[in-house]
C-alpha cells in the first residue's frame, strides 16, 4: 500500500515490502491502559511493528528529506509532511503556569484507614482498605518551567484523588500558611516575587527588592515569610516534605455532623532539607537535582509515602480553635494544641510516561470536592475557587481539559457539557437540556447522594472588611520562631541576612529589620548585624496587632529526635586502583535492602581494579560533586592516589564538611580526610581501623540525616 502523495517511488516501495507491512488487527494493544483512553483508536503499535505516520495514519515514506522540484530545486508548497511537521513543532509549547510552571509528578495510591468516617463521609477516606487512584505532582512557585529545582521557595504539593464519587484536588504546599489573607492580593506578592519586569532578573527566587518591599509592608506576610526563610523552602527531596492543605476546610460525616478541619501530608521518611550553600551548589551542578531523586527512587522500587493526617475542630459559629481564627491562612493550629490523626496512606510507585501530557496537563482545581469535604469563607480559599478554573481555560486551550488521559475522572461522567475546543467525546442523543421529556429526563440529578451544599449560615454588610481577627500579624511569625532549635534559627538568620543583603534600597532592608524587630529582639539584631546596619525600632502599624507571647511548638522544628529510614540516601565512596574495593559491596549489601545507593567514586571513568576486584566507576572526581551524597566514604588505598590527592576531593569532603553530612574513611584513607584538616573526632567525622567498620557509625548517621552538632558548631550555636 502506497500512497502518491506521500512521494511514495521506488525507493519506499523498497523500504516496505508489502509481506512486512502489520496488519490494523496486529496494532491494537491487547489491553485497556487509562492513559491511552480510547482503545478504538490505538496511537501505538506492537513493539517492533511501529510505523512512522502523518497525524492522519498515512505512513511516512521518508522524515529526513522535504519534497523538492530536483535535487537542488525549491520546496514544494505541497509536501503536506513537511507542512504537518513543522506546523506542529510550531505550537509544541502552551503557556506555562503563571505560578507552579516547575514541577515534576507521579502516580500512586492512597489507602484509607477507615478511621477518618466519623468526620467525613467521602467514599475514599471513610471506607477502610478502599484504594483510590492518585496524580501527584510537586512544583517550586516562582521559577519558570525551565529553573532549577533547589531554589529557596515554596514547594507545591497538589494530589488527584480520583476517587468514585468523582475527583477531589488536595491544591496544597509544603507550608501551612500563606503570604496573603485575601486572593486579592494574589497577583501583588506573585508579581513582587517573580523577576524583575524590565530585565526578568532574578530567576526563581526572593532575594531581591520588590519581594521584600512588598512583605515588609503586607505585614500579615510575616509568618509565611519566616517559613520561606526557614529550611523548610530547600527541601532535600520532595521525598522528605510534609504537605499541608494550608485552608481550613468542613468536613461533613455520613449523620450530618460537621466539623472544621486542617489536612496534613506527613513523610514517612521524616522531614529534611537541605543547607543554603548545599542548595545553592545543586542549583548548578544538578538543576534537575528533586525531579531526579523522585524518579530514580521511583525506578529502583524505594516508593515514596506519606500518611494523610486530620486535624479535627469543633463547628463554632465563630471558627475558632483555642483563639485562632481557622478562616485566616496565614495560622496554624500547633499540633500540641490539636493533634494530627493519621487517616490513610498515600505511595507513589509510577513515573509518568509522558512529562508534557501528565505532568504539564494535569489540572488542578481547589474548587474539585467530593461529598463529605467542603470549603469554607477563608477569603484566599474563595478566591482561589474562581482562579483555578480560569487558568486552566487558558493554559489548556478551552473547557474540555478533564477529557485529557491525565485529568479523567475514573467515576463515570454524564454531563450536559457539550462542544467546544478539542472535545473529545462523540456525545449521542438530543436532550442536552433538563428537565426534558425527550429522552426520560436522564440523566437525572441525584439529590441524596450527589455533592449537597451545606446550608451554613451567611449574613452581613457589603464591603471591604478587614476583621479584628486577622489582625494579628505577628504572634504565629514569633512562635515559629521560638520552636525552632538554635541551628534552624541561625539558619533562619542566614537567610535573612542573605535575602536582604541582596537588595539594593536601604529603606526596604530598614523596614524589614523593623518587622523583625517587632517580631524578636534578637533575630532583628542578628539580622542587622550581619548586613552591618544599626537595629530599628520595631514597626508600628496602624490596625495591626501582635505579638502575644507564645508557647513553642515542638513539632515544628525538623531536628530528628530519634533515627529515621534511609531509603533512597544516596552513599558517595571515593575508591583507588588497588585499594580496598570491599567495602563498596559491604555497604552495597547492608544499605541496599533499605533502598539506600551506593555510588563509586573515582578520578577516572571505566572500572577500578584492585587484586581480584573490578567495579564499575559511577561518578569521577570531574562529574561529581558532593551535593550528590547525603554521606561521603573514602576507601583505604586512596591515600597517595591521583583520587586522593586531587583538589576536588578535597571539595568533596569540605562542602561535605559544611553540610554536617557523615564522613568516614577507613585506613589510609584518614590521611586524605587530615589533608583538609580532618582527625576524625570531629562530629560526624569517623576514623575506622578497616572497611567492616564503616557500616555502624554510616547507618547511624545517616539515620539522623545530618552531624546536628556539626551545623551548630558551624553555625557558631550550641544545641
Ligand atoms: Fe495556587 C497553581 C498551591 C493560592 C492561583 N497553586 C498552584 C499549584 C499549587 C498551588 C500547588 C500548582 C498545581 C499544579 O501542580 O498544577 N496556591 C496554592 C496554595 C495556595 C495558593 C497552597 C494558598 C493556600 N493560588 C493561590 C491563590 C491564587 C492561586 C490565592 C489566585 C487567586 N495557583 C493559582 C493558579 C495556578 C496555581 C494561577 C497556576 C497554575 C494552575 O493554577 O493550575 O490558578
Amino acid at each position: 500500500m502506497r500512497s502518491c502523495s506521500a512521494g511514495g517511488g521506488p525507493e519506499a516501495a523498497r523500504a516496505h515490502p508489502p509481506e512486512q507491512e502489520a496488519t490494523v488487527a496486529e496494532q491494537t494493544p491487547p489491553t485497556y491502559d487509562p492513559r491511552h483512553p480510547s482503545p478504538e483508536h490505538p496511537r501505538r503499535g506492537e513493539a517492533g511493528s511501529r510505523r512512522l505516520t502523518t497525524a492522519q495514519g498515512l505512513r511516512v515514506d521518508d522524515t529526513d528529506r522535504s519534497l523538492t522540484a530536483g535535487p537542488r530545486g525549491p520546496v514544494l508548497l505541497e509536501d503536506h509532511h513537511l507542512r504537518e511537521k513543522i506546523t506542529h513543532f510550531d505550537h509544541e509549547r502552551i503557556p506555562e503556569r503563571v505560578v507552579h510552571a516547575r514541577g515534576y509528578g507521579a502516580r500512586g495510591t492512597f489507602r484509607a484507614y477507615g478511621n477518618a468516617a466519623s468526620v467525613t463521609k467521602a467514599a475514599f477516606l471513610a471506607t477502610a482498605d478502599e484504594e483510590t487512584e492518585v496524580f501527584v505532582r510537586f512544583s517550586t512557585v516562582l521559577g519558570s518551567r525551565g529553573s532549577a529545582d533547589t531554589v529557596r521557595d515554596v514547594r507545591g504539593f497538589a494530589t488527584k484523588f480520583f476517587t468514585r464519587e468523582g475527583v477531589f484536588d488536595l491544591v496544597g504546599n509544603n507550608m501551612p500558611v500563606f503570604f496573603v489573607q485575601d486572593a486579592i492580593k494574589f497577583p501583588d506578592i506573585i508579581h513582587a516575587g517573580k523577576p524583575h519586569p524590565h530585565r526578568e532578573i532574578p530567576q526563581a527566587q526572593t532575594a531581591h527588592d520588590t519581594f521584600w518591599d512588598f512583605v515588609s509592608q503586607h505585614t500579615e506576610s510575616a509568618h509565611m515569610v519566616m517559613w520561606a526563610m526557614s529550611d523548610r523552602a530547600i527541601p532535600r527531596s520532595y521525598r522528605t516534605m510534609e504537605g499541608f492543605g494550608v485552608h481550613t476546610f468542613r468536613l461533613e460525616a455520613a449523620d450530618g455532623t460537621t466539623s472544621l478541619v486542617k489536612l496534613h501530608w506527613k513523610p514517612l521518611l521524616g522531614t529534611h532539607s537541605q543547607v543554603w550553600e548545599e542548595a545553592q551548589i545543586t542549583q548548578g551542578a544538578d538543576p534537575d537535582f528533586h525531579r531526579r531523586d523522585l524518579a530514580e527512587a521511583i525506578d529502583s522500587g524505594a516508593f515514596p509515602q506519606w500518611e494523610l493526617g486530620l486535624q479535627v475542630m469543633p463547628d463554632t459559629p465563630d471558627e475558632t480553635f483555642e483563639g485562632i481564627d481557622l478562616l485566616d491562612p496565614t495560622n496554624i493550629v500547633p499540633e500540641e494544641l490539636c493533634p494530627v490523626q493519621r487517616v490513610g496512606l498515600l505511595t507513589l510507585h509510577q513515573n509518568p510516561d509522558n512529562y508534557f501530557a501528565e505532568t504539564e496537563q494535569v489540572a488542578f482545581h481547589v474548587g474539585h470536592l467530593v461529598p463529605g469535604i467542603h470549603v469554607t469563607n477563608d477569603p484566599l480559599m474563595q478566591g482561589r475557587l474562581f482562579s483555578y478554573l480560569d487558568t486552566q481555560l487558558s493554559r489548556l486551550g478551552g473547557p474540555n481539559f478533564a477529557q485529557l488521559p491525565v485529568n479523567r475522572p475514573r467515576a463515570e461522567v454524564d454531563s450536559n457539557l457539550r462542544d467546544g475546543m478539542h472535545q473529545t467525546e462523540v456525545h449521542t442523543g438530543v436532550a442536552v437540556y433538563k428537565p426534558n421529556a425527550v429522552e426520560d429526563d436522564e440523566p437525572t440529578a441525584s439529590p441524596e447522594d450527589g455533592f449537597v451544599t451545606l446550608p451554613t449560615p451567611v449574613s452581613g454588610e457589603k464591603g471591604r472588611h478587614h476583621p479584628v481577627s486577622f489582625r494579628d500579624h505577628f504572634t504565629q511569625a514569633r512562635l515559629f520562631w521560638v520552636s525552632m532549635s538554635p541551628v534552624e534559627q541561625a539558619h533562619i538568620v542566614e537567610a535573612y541576612t542573605f535575602e536582604l543583603g541582596k537588595c539594593f534600597s536601604q529603606e526596604i532592608r530598614t523596614r524589614e529589620l523593623s518587622v523583625l524587630a517587632r517580631i524578636d529582639t534578637d533575630l532583628a539584631a542578628r539580622v542587622a548585624a550581619g548586613l552591618g546596619v544599626p537595629v530599628p525600632p520595631p514597626l508600628e502599624k496602624e490596625g495591626v496587632t501582635g505579638p502575644e507571647e507564645a508557647e513553642p511548638s515542638p513539632a515544628l522544628s525538623q531536628l530528628p529526635t530519634e533515627p529515621g529510614r534511609v531509603d533512597g540516601r544516596v552513599v558517595g565512596v571515593l575508591v583507588a586502583d588497588g585499594g580496598d574495593l570491599s567495602v563498596v559491596e559491604r555497604l552495597r549489601s547492608a544499605l541496599g535492602d533499605d533502598g539506600a545507593v551506593v555510588r563509586v567514586v573515582a578520578a577516572h571513568g571505566g572500572e577500578v581494579t584492585s587484586a581480584d576486584t573490578a567495579l564499575t566507576v559511577e561518578r569521577t572526581l570531574l562529574t561529581t560533586r558532593s551535593v550528590e551524597y547525603d554521606a561521603v566514604v573514602v576507601a583505604d588505598g586512596t591515600a597517595g592516589t591521583p583520587a586522593g590527592d586531587d583538589a576536588r576531593t578535597a571539595v568533596l569532603i569540605q562542602e561535605a564538611f559544611r553540610h554536617g553530612k557523615p564522613i568516614l574513611a577507613s585506613g589510609d584513607g584518614a590521611q586524605v580526610l587530615a589533608a583538609v584538616g580532618l582527625n576524625g573526632r570531629e562530629p560526624g567525622v569517623h576514623v575506622v581501623e578497616q572497611a567492616a567498620d564503616v557500616l555502624g557509625p554510616l547507618r547511624q548517621d545517616l539515620a539522623m540525616h545530618r552531624s546536628w552538632e556539626r551545623l551548630a558548631a558551624l553555625a557558631g550555636v550550641t544545641g
